[in-house]
């Protein structure tokens, strides 16, 4: 059985006939959501001021402090007020933070009570780095000159070759009340990655615009997504074979675009301070890379991630449209019963009365029952996470039996957000009704939300939390459910997914190729519906006005139409389209108000709800997996890429939202894997679990009404995901080493291969490739009706080898070719870097049944013969686990070695060793007990005979036996000398040639 298909699309096909449309019930709406004016967006605008026609400023009063200096800036001109008001007198501070570091601020001389949070990020709300206490000018990496001539300009560059990495001249600073702008010169053909969160190539081009405005839209492509981390890394191929990396880091939270050209990037931002990070990519050596610049804004700038607990990196099933616990005990038992693992059940809204967090359904999700189902799951190593939206419905006032406790608790705190007009609460409107927001600026707002989260765990036991919706998303403009209470519950201002006339026809690329039939048929649904929409539209059609450019008025910020229209990506364009409204505010001494905090309510509630499954799960660490991110969300949560698509395209961009995800510290990424909107297909959804399999965070989830995703529903995608997952699951401990080394070193996840391969400029934009960590090679086939895949093998012009993860047998790739391997539908190419020594273990259908098998190492040798590698073990949960293991492998000159240390104790044996890439047969197998003898002693012209020893134990006998063909030594059968633990004491074996 390849699909359920037909059945589905001839029921959707069914309930778009006339009959069904006249029986319809058109909902209750909230207000129109399309109340706001429609904008033209700055960079569109041939009428918009040229804000390079400002005056610029000049600098004077410089005093030298030991690790920088400070200036005046004062404007060298009259008031241009391009984009706002224009800022007189400016303060200029440069530290040499670190070696590696160099920061340059500019920001308001007069800093107010009342302005200040319009211009300065609090170090408390996203870290501020700081000076090390002993770097100077005379010992960093990098220096900074400027000229006043004509006005102020700056400019960065390294040491010791003297090479340009930013530079101002020729170009105005502009600094306003509302608008700031630096544009930096950039080198012919740059190479700029990162300024996440985008949906866009790897290598951003030369052209293109990043937005940024934290936004409740799902596949933006090329536009404002739901996260802002405002770091890009540059690379720069020289002649001769070297290539240099460095990054720049601009911390200001506002609403802001970068846009690249051919010679220039100009960075422009709402409001807030230049707060910018020059980061050399330097090591001792005085050699950059890109690796080392990501690691320098992970560790110095932003914190590294979170270490997630072990069970995390399991397969995790969720979907939006599970109706009820038997249809989700109906998912679990189809994994099981097709031999598929699955770890993570995840349910959305349909759990909730009413779309009300922290309910539970009564008649769908009933307690205790549901209570029981949870810990069945848990009895049989499975976890659950259920969603939380970050709005909380507001009771209707006339009706009593519309209490809702998680409003009354944070009103009681007067914890919520409020709306300026009436210095009431603000009230939007999403999924339950008219809505209110936390306000994570105060104190109580965490510890209502701790409370309530402790209290809905006792009858829901969840062992992680997903945030939704946290841009914040509202879905009308400003505070509309002012007055308006008493209609509350209002349904969302349009039609449901699965409501009558809003049936998803549409299927991946190609589909009507793979399934000729089915594709017409959906192809006639749509058209059927979509003429039954315009004969009679089911929702009013909005009427939207236009509005013409804000003129900066003096002494004024206009928050909710700001003179500077940013691309948004949102319809119209307005800010405070389907976001709360720009101008409402916060609780704090401030009062400060969401133009300022917008970017950063993902960040904040993904931080209380950190810290309140802290409370729910002392000393365990928190897994929260949220929508809108920051620069610094790593350190506390994991996330998703939000609403992609069922397309082969969509698939692929992932990639490279992976990449910029993994440069920005937040590497427990994954992609809605099948695709969310719309309905997939057995090709892709094969392709996207193989896909997926390689990312850190591993879900398939799926939007309610299209059809069914789960791995099991086609025997096409079972294989495929059986197969990819016995892949991840034996590597699960070196997907755990390289979280540890991200969260103790900011070293990468996932990889793009050209930071692996950094003086191979052909690599630059490839992303259809990666690479997870340093040894293993992904080449995932994204395109459809294929069964071969086009992949490169970097780095064989210089030696590098690789070995196929399946077979062990060495792939013979020339320099730069562009090799075609096979890949029928059930399988994903996987190749083992040279030089690896990995530590496997058994693939199970739940992490903790794996990790309870024994271990394997595989040895790939390098083209010396030699191979090195690490393994991380701890208990898997602890946030400051007890006792930790970190296990070092070398094999050199025919002897494979390993040393640990660290007490915890992992109890699984060593069963089998396989070097892979021997040149020669070996004459003698050589032998070994854990002692230190020298490779010499074991090495060559000293044949033991063709038996291998473990311990003092012949190898060949008692269950053990090698092998050797085609390059590959196979050791197995070692679990008995091995029964203490595979790595409680040090060994060192050797091989005879
Ligand atoms: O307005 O909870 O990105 O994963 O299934 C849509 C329903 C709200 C958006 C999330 C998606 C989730 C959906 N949510």
């Amino acid at each position: 059985m390849r699909s359920t298909f037909s059945s589905v699309i001839l029921g959707l096909v069914g309930l778009t006939t006339a009959q069904t449309v006249t029986e319809r019930v058109i909902p209750t709406l909230s207000p129109q959501i399309d109340a706001l004016p429609s904008l033209t967006p700055t960079i569109l605008d041939p009428t918009a001021p040229d804000s390079q026609a400002c005056p610029g400023y000049k600098a004077a009063n410089v005093v030298q402090a030991g690790h920088g200096f400070t200036a005046d800036l004062t404007i060298a001109g009259a008031d241009c007020q391009a984009f706002g008001n224009d800022i007189a007198d400016l303060v200029l501070e440069v530290q040499y933070q670190t070696k590696e570091r160099l920061n340059l601020k500019i920001y308001p001389k007069h800093i107010s009570p009342q302005n200040s949070s319009w211009f300065i990020l609090p170090a408390h709300l996203v870290d501020e780095p700081a000076w090390d206490g002993k770097t100077t000018a005379n010992t960093s990496d990098l220096k900074l000159d400027w000229s006043n001539d004509p006005t102020f300009q700056f400019k960065v560059s390294r040491i010791n070759t003297g090479e340009e990495i930013f530079s101002t001249y020729g170009h105005k600073i502009v600094y306003e009340d509302q608008y700031l702008e630096l544009l930096t010169n950039m080198v012919d053909d740059y190479n700029v990655y990162g300024l996440a969160e985008n949906i866009h190539d790897f290598r951003l081009g030369n052209n293109y615009n990043q937005t940024y405005y934290a936004v409740d839209a799902g596949n933006s492509i090329d536009y404002n997504v739901y996260g802002v981390i405002p770091f890009y890394q540059e690379t720069r191929y020289h002649s001769g074979g070297n290539t240099t990396a460095h990054g720049v880091y601009a911390r200001n939270a506002h609403g802001q675009e970068w846009l690249l050209r051919n010679s220039t990037i100009a960075y422009r931002t709402l409001g807030g301070s230049f707060d910018l990070y020059f980061l050399s990519g330097q090591t001792a050596d005085g050699t950059s890379s890109a690796l080392t610049t990501i690691s320098q804004f992970q560790v110095g700038c932003i914190g590294t991630p979170a270490m997630q607990m072990y069970w995390t990196f399991g397969f995790h099933q969720c979907r939006w449209g599970y109706e009820n616990i038997s249809v989700v005990q109906d998912v679990v038992d189809g994994y099981k019963s097709a031999n598929i693992p699955l770890e993570g059940v995840w349910n959305d809204l349909d759990i909730y009365e009413l779309y009300r967090d922290f309910t539970n359904n009564q008649v769908t999700y009933p307690l205790p029952a549901f209570t029981n189902f949870i810990e069945t799951l848990h009895a049989n190593g499975q976890h659950y996470i259920p969603i939380i939206d970050s709005n909380i419905y507001v009771p209707n006032p006339t009706n009593a039996s519309d209490a809702y406790s998680p409003f009354e608790h944070g009103a009681e705190l007067q914890t919520f957000i409020r709306d300026p007009t009436t210095g009431d609460f603000y009230y939007g409107d999403n999924w339950p009704g008219f809505s209110v927001w936390g306000d994570w600026l105060i104190p109580s707002t965490q510890s209502w939300w701790t409370n309530e989260i402790l209290t809905w765990h006792k009858g829901t036991p969840f062992d992680g939390i997903w945030i939704d919706l946290s841009e914040a998303s509202s879905f009308c403009a400003g505070s509309c459910g002012n007055g308006r209470l008493d209609e509350n519950p209002v349904h969302p201002p349009f039609l449901l997914p699965g409501d009558p006339l809003s049936f998803d026809f549409l299927y991946p690329e190609s589909f009507n190729v793979s399934n000729a039939t089915e594709a017409s048929s959906a192809a006639a649904a749509s058209s059927s519906q979509a003429s039954v929409i315009s004969a009679s539209p089911p929702l009013p059609v909005a009427t939207t006005t236009t509005m013409g450019r804000t003129e900066p008025t003096p002494g004024v910020r206009n928050l909710n139409f700001p003179p500077y229209v940013i691309n948004n990506v949102q319809s119209g364009h307005a800010l405070g389209k389907s976001s709360i409204a720009p101008n409402a505010t916060h609780n704090d001494q401030y009062n400060t108000t969401e133009y300022e905090m917008h970017n950063l309510f993902g960040l904040q509630i993904s931080n209380a709800t950190y810290h309140a499954l802290l409370q729910v799960f002392p000393g365990r660490r928190p897994f929260t997996v949220g929508r809108s991110v920051f620069a610094g969300s790593g350190k506390i949560t994991a996330h998703w890429g939000g609403d992609n698509t069922s397309t082969w395209g969509s698939m692929f961009l992932s990639i490279s939202q992976a990449l910029t995800m993994m440069m920005s510290g937040i590497p427990m990424f994954g992609a809605d894997t099948c695709g969310f909107t719309h309905n997939t297909d057995y090709q892709l959804c094969s392709r996207w679990m193989e896909l997926s399999a390689f990312f850190p965070f591993y879900r398939n989830h799926n939007v309610k009404a299209a059809i069914s995703q789960e791995a099991y529903r086609w025997s096409s995608v079972a294989e495929s995901s059986r197969r990819a997952m016995k892949v991840r699951y034996s590597m699960l401990t070196y997907m755990y080493t390289l979280f540890y080394y991200a969260h103790t070193k900011g070293e990468t996840v996932m990889r793009a291969l050209a930071w692996e391969f950094p003086n191979d400029p052909s690599l630059r934009e490839t992303y259809g490739q990666f690479m997870l960590g340093p040894s293993i090679l992904v080449t995932p086939v994204l395109i459809p009706n294929v069964e071969t895949v086009n992949g490169v093998f970097p780095g064989v012009a210089d030696g590098t080898r690789w070995f196929d993860w399946y077979t062990l047998a060495e792939v013979d790739a020339q320099p730069q070719e562009n090799k075609t391997l096979s890949a029928p539908l059930e399988h994903i190419n996987v190749h083992i870097r040279g030089g690896s020594i990995l530590a496997l273990q058994e693939p199970k259908l739940t992490t903790n049944a794996t990790r309870n098998t024994p271990y394997s190492l595989v040895v790939a040798l390098d083209s010396n013969g030699k191979a090195s590698g690490s393994l991380y073990l701890d208990d898997g949960y602890s946030l400051v686990p007890d006792a930790i293991k970190l296990v070092e492998f070398t094999y050199a000159d025919g002897c494979l070695k390993y040393t640990s240390e660290g007490s915890y104790a992992s109890t699984q044996p060593l069963a089998n060793i396989t070097v892979a890439g021997l040149q020669s047969t070996p004459h003698d197998y050589g032998h070994g007990p854990y002692a230190n003898r020298s490779s010499s002693y074991w090495g060559h012209g000293k044949p033991k005979g063709s038996t291998l020893e473990f311990g003092g134990k012949n190898c060949s006998s008692d269950g053990r036996s090698v092998s050797y063909s085609n390059g590959v030594l196979k050791v197995t059968g070692l679990e008995k000398d091995t029964g203490n633990g595979a790595f409680e004491s040090a060994l060192s074996l050797c091989f005879g040639w």
